[in-house]
């Protein structure tokens, strides 16, 4: 099982960045030495999770951080995408927490130490539940509590970090967790789920001045999920309810951070659902960007629902991951060339892409054949979106190993590596080896040009 790429693709270039990522509430477990987070809550509230998990141990990453080095190194990656949990940085006065810094600073120079870049976000959903208490990001307050976090780290790790994204995926802190409610603090209601929006991408932009000011040397960004938005038929109501469904789940994310401005949905929405948005707000989102990290996994199919409205249409027909997501790589090509179209983009940083899969370890290894294809067909969709223009700088799997997978709790497995929850023992999967072998394919072809 081969990950192979033409000869001549940009891929393949040396200032290509190809990394792994994980997050931390995802991995890193040792839930006593920081402070609890929403997702604590969440997961103690039954029937939350599926299979009635929690991320007080995980993959025990926080214990086991110098091997998962190695293992990422073993990979033969340019980067290491992960995140800081906010609890275990800062207290609850604000104050830095010395020994979860320490803790973050070992990983950086771990990494280093093996010509490892960096990428670090600040916040991937796992809010101090102190702040919860006080409102989350209902408050407008979070927002700037955010920045002082943002400015504490990023004063602190300085250099370290090649690339700072202030969030990832507001979409799904905000959607997710406010208005479908299957995400912490798991609520339904419109009107709190454009407000968070809201709050997120302000907190976003008032980061951003920050991390320009305290690490003017790293890439600093912000990390956004797409699923192009098709209709389920010709109708023009399924046409038209595909298109809200763009401008409510995509373009409300990325609109705002290079336009200034909601896309026009918002004024359709009733007044009582609209946001409350300060004089000032939308220019403070609108920073300049080093880098847009874009994730991708799927597309979605949207019908009319009769009430002026859009609803998604679950996908049936195969292939599906075992998310029950459609594997469909054209829409990643199909989202960067309509982004790049749409808006000035900074370099762009594929930041996740990856398949859940019904992993079995049988003698020792896991042959995940269906993910070294969704791998293989998901980079020749990048490589596309390269050769149409769209300047894309770096990709990153989705995930270093398997981990907690939210809602789904540990069922659903992303990793390239395989975690056995019991033993916590690390195994390679035959993608990781895949990803492995097609890295290493730029060494071999550096070096034959070097020796030309
Ligand atoms: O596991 C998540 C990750 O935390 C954010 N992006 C999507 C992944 C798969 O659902």
């Amino acid at each position: 099982m081969k990950i192979s790429l033409a000869a001549d693709s940009a891929l393949l270039k040396p200032d290509f960045t190809f990394g792994v990522a994980t997050a931390s509430f995802q991995i890193e477990g040792a839930a006593n030495s920081r402070l609890p987070c929403i997702w604590d809550t969440f997961c103690a509230e039954p029937g939350r999770i599926k299979d009635g998990s929690d991320g007080l141990v995980a993959c025990d990453h926080v214990n086991r951080w110098r091997e998962d080095v190695e293992l990422i190194a073993s990979l033969g990656v340019d980067a290491y995408r992960f995140s800081i949990a906010w609890g275990r940085v800062i207290n609850r006065d604000g104050s830095i927490n010395q020994a979860g810094l320490d803790f973050y600073r070992q990983l950086l120079e771990a990494l280093q130490a093996h010509n490892i870049k960096a990428f670090v976000t600040l916040y991937h959903w796992d809010l101090p539940q102190y702040l919860q208490d006080n409102g989350g990001w209902l408050n407008r307050a979070t927002a700037f509590k955010f920045a002082d976090y943002a400015d504490k780290v990023s004063r602190a790790l300085g250099d370290k970090v090649y690339s700072y994204a202030t969030l990832n995926e507001p979409f799904c802190s905000a959607y997710l967790s406010y208005e479908a409610g299957i995400h912490a603090p798991g609520v339904q209601n419109r009107k709190q789920g454009r407000q968070v929006a809201h709050h997120l991408l302000l907190a976003h932009g008032l980061a951003m001045t920050v991390l320009r000011r305290n690490a003017p040397r790293a890439l600093n960004g912000i990390v956004l999920n797409f699923s192009p938005c098709h209709p389920a038929s010709t109708s023009d109501a399924d046409i038209r309810a595909a298109r809200m469904a763009d401008q409510y789940h995509n373009q409300w994310y990325i609109q705002p951070l290079f336009e200034g401005r909601y896309p026009e949905l918002l004024s359709e929405l009733p007044s009582n659902e609209q946001p409350e948005i300060a004089a000032g707000d939308m220019a403070i989102i609108a920073q300049p960007l080093d880098f847009l990290g874009v994730n991708y996994y799927t597309r979605t199919v949207y019908r009319d629902n009769g009430k002026g409205w859009f609803s998604d249409v679950p996908p049936t027909t195969p292939p599906l991951t075992d998310m029950g997501w459609e594997i469909y790589p054209a829409g990643l090509t199909e989202i960067l060339l309509d982004i790049n179209k749409r808006y000035p983009l900074p370099p762009v940083y594929i930041t996740e892409n990856g398949a859940a899969m019904p992993d079995t370890v049988q003698q020792g290894m896991v042959q995940d054949s269906e993910r070294v294809a969704y791998f293989q067909q998901h980079l020749q969709a990048v490589e596309h979106a390269i050769s149409a223009g769209v300047r894309i700088d770096g990709y990153f799997a989705w995930s270093l190993m398997d981990n907690f997978e939210w809602a789904e709790g540990y069922a659903k497995r992303f990793g390239i590596v395989y975690v056995d929850y019991t033993t916590q023992q690390r195994v390679l999967k035959a993608s990781a080896i895949a990803l492995r072998d097609c890295f290493a394919s730029r060494t071999a072809a550096d070096n034959k040009s070097a020796n030309k």
